[in-house]
């Protein structure tokens, strides 16, 4: 199994979080605000400045990243991740099943159990005498026992889509090269972070929290950037952010962060870390690898070390169909596909089916909401026959629209571009 980018022509992730790591640890890339010398003691902490040897991740076998069963007619393998097929979505409902639901790992999935899992609340975030001495744990059934709330919302990663910034723009970026399939929309039920947050006893100077995962450690490169962790703000994590232990009215599946995984509507998927293990609650802002070189945009456009840590999704439009789909001539067609933003409900979408030369707009077949998708349909009768370009672009209540180019950035976050998706008439 190759854990590099699909696309031969894209750096793989490994080879480009290793090249980050260096330009950090020489201090030639620096994260806004973060001193050379804090990200050197971050790194201490995390035993990435040293010449540690280095284990090997967890599960490095082939097939050993993901629990679930991966059908090749629902998911594309994308080395430890797998991302979900559009024309597989298609007739399954708002919510995405969740043996549909694409997975995204840094290393593997793990073996945890309810009934030995604590979550742990630590740091100087909390009320009361010095920081190391305040921790509070909580069990499987001490978060059951809490009140629960339920709510609908995407998981998307800020990578989806980044293939079009190659077949699209001729551009090179790093990571996983996904189309658009590495997004679902679940009903998740669990209890809010605030709940907890409270319960634990929360300082009024606390301004920031870091969930992370229990999964073995990310090497990247020969080098531990320790578990998976990325701070939150606390504005956002008392909001609407849950700890959630149901994922469409089932357990939380192992592949998608059993028992208790972190879920932060509307946001980038790295925000919502999968099989928390604790929680971090800090007077300090917080840095890790994961807000500081990954998932940040750098490049031309942006600001020299990078821009400001991603939070919101930016919006996109997909068809519930197979690349390269075949239609017959002359037959009447119903279209359908999603599309979604995080900065607030759909307004409206428009679609083309002669590749750009003309729009019309696409019937809402739900009443958009925030946080999830709106399922949209066209009618569509071809007659030329050969290939054409299907295009759907979404405007959000935000009042965002999809651009034809999205700005580059050197990792391929946040592609927002109207996507061509190529079908041919037969
Ligand atoms: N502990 C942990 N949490 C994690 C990750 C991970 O590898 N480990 N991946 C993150 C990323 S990058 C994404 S996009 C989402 C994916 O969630 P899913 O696998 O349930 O679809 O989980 C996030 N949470
Ligand atoms: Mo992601």
């Amino acid at each position: 199994m190759p854990s590099s980018a699909a696309s031969s022509s894209h750096p793989d992730e490994t080879a480009y979080d290793r090249h980050r790591l260096r330009q950090w640890l020489a201090g030639q890339a620096r994260a806004d605000g973060v001193s050379r010398r804090r990200l050197l003691t971050l790194l201490a902490a995390t035993g990435a400045a040293g010449a540690l040897p280095l284990s090997a991740p967890a599960h490095a076998a082939d097939g050993d990243t993901i629990v679930k069963p991966l059908p090749p007619e629902k998911f594309v393998r994308r080395g430890t991740n797998a991302e979900t097929r559009w024309e597989a979505l298609r007739g399954t409902g708002h919510h995405t099943p969740n043996d549909l639901f694409f997975v995204r790992n840094h290393t593997a999935t793990p073996a945890l159990r309810a009934h030995d899992w604590r979550l742990r609340l630590w740091g100087s975030g909390l009320r009361g005498g010095p920081a190391e001495d305040r921790a509070i744990e909580f069990g499987y059934d001490d978060l059951r026992k809490l009140p629960s709330v339920t709510r609908t919302a995407f998981v998307e990663c800020a990578g989806n889509g980044r293939s079009g910034y190659t077949t699209q723009q001729g551009e090179t970026v790093g990571g996983t090269a996904w189309t658009l399939g590495a997004i679902g929309v679940a009903r998740w039920r669990g209890v809010p972070l605030s709940t907890v947050l409270r319960r634990a006893g929360l300082s009024p100077y606390a301004v920031d929290v870091q969930p992370r995962g229990l999964d073995a450690e990310y090497v990247s490169g020969g080098e531990s950037l320790g578990r998976v962790r990325r701070p939150l703000p606390l504005s956002k994590a008392l909001h609407d952010v849950l700890l959630a232990y149901e994922m469409n009215g089932e357990p939380l599946p192992p592949d998608h962060g059993h028992p208790v995984r972190v879920l932060v509507p509307s946001w980038v998927g790295i925000a919502s870390i999968k099989w928390v293990g604790d929680i971090e609650v800090s007077r300090q802002p917080l840095f890790s690898p994961w807000n500081t070189t990954f998932y940040r945009l750098f490049g031309p456009a942006h600001p020299e070390g990078g821009s400001v840590p991603l939070s919101r999704q930016t919006l996109k439009s997909a068809f519930e169909l197979a690349s390269g789909a075949t239609f017959p001539a002359g037959r009447s067609q119903v279209l359908r596909g999603r599309s979604w933003s995080g900065a607030g409900p759909v307004a409206r979408v428009d679609v083309s089916t002669d590749g750009g030369a003309s729009w019309r707009p696409a019937r809402l077949d739900e009443r958009p909401r925030p946080d999830t998708w709106t399922r949209w349909s066209v009618d569509w009768k071809p007659r030329a026959r050969g290939t054409t370009q299907l295009l759907a672009r979404a405007t959000d209540t935000a009042g965002r629209t999809q651009p034809d180019v999205s700005v580059f950035n050197t990792e391929g976050y946040l592609f927002d571009a109207v996507v061509r998706h190529e079908v041919t008439v037969v």
